[in-house]
């Protein structure tokens, strides 16, 4: 996979995509992910990419010929047709794990960042596929919301976590949470791990984590049960 990041704040994410499993994927060849600057493709001298909003109000808008100069830059170098060209906006569809599925099988996605008040309609209305939002609250621009859906995405690539059953038992597959894990010591501080887990009696054990997945998916996200 290819992904195309453009921004006007690249070191934003150069941090996130650097480290742990989405740095390795990179360096094994699973994804390459490169950061587009936008003052890139600024034409004036101050390299401005934004500017006032017509009809007054608060607030500065990035303007739209940055943004289409860097993506049809993007799709000439990649050779790339039609691709899904994601804006991230708190206005956008709300992103979840059947998104990241959904973009993990396929070959190229081309990110764009908006920040201040936001970006000219006419970038949404004519160069974006899919408006998102990770959730119910305002950053200070789409950079951290791309971090968030590239990682979510790529660790869903074949080859990038090592342990293909341990994408497959993740919270939100099945529509339900993951359940509580423990590891070593047995006790620790008086704290025990459950009796069950230490049984070795496969059956029971996966009884119990669903049973656990189950009470805690009702107690705290009971609107995922409904999801069918
Ligand atoms: Cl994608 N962008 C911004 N600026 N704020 C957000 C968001 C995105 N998702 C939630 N809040």
């Amino acid at each position: 996979m290819k992904i195309f990041v453009v921004t006007a704040f690249p070191g934003l994410l150069s941090g996130p995509l650097a480290e742990s499993i989405i740095r390795l994927a990179q360096e094994s060849g699973i994804v390459q992910i490169e950061l587009v600057d936008l003052r890139d493709f600024t034409t004036d001298k101050h390299r401005q990419v934004d500017d006032y909003p017509y009809g007054g109000g608060p607030g500065m808008i990035l303007k739209p010929e940055p943004f289409f100069r860097a993506v049809e830059a993007i799709e000439k170098k990649g050779k790339l047709v039609n691709p899904r060209v994601l804006q991230m906006t708190p206005q956008g569809k709300r992103f979840n794990q059947g998104l990241a599925k959904e973009f993990s099988r396929l070959d190229n996605l081309i990110f764009l960042c908006g920040h201040y008040k936001g970006v000219d309609e006419r970038v949404l209305e004519h160069l974006v596929t899919d408006e998102l939002s990770i959730g119910d609250y305002v950053l200070t621009g789409g950079e951290l919301a791309a971090a968030v859906i590239i990682d979510a995405v790529v660790r869903l690539l074949p080859g990038a976590i090592g342990d293909v059953d341990s994408a497959l038992s993740d919270s939100f597959e099945n529509n339900r949470l993951d359940c509580p894990h423990y590891t070593r010591p047995e006790e620790y501080r008086g704290m025990k791990v459950p009796e069950v887990l230490l049984s070795g009696h496969h059956a029971r054990i996966e009884e119990w984590r669903l049973n656990k997945a189950l009470e805690k998916t009702k107690a705290v996200r009971a609107d995922l049960l409904n999801n069918e």
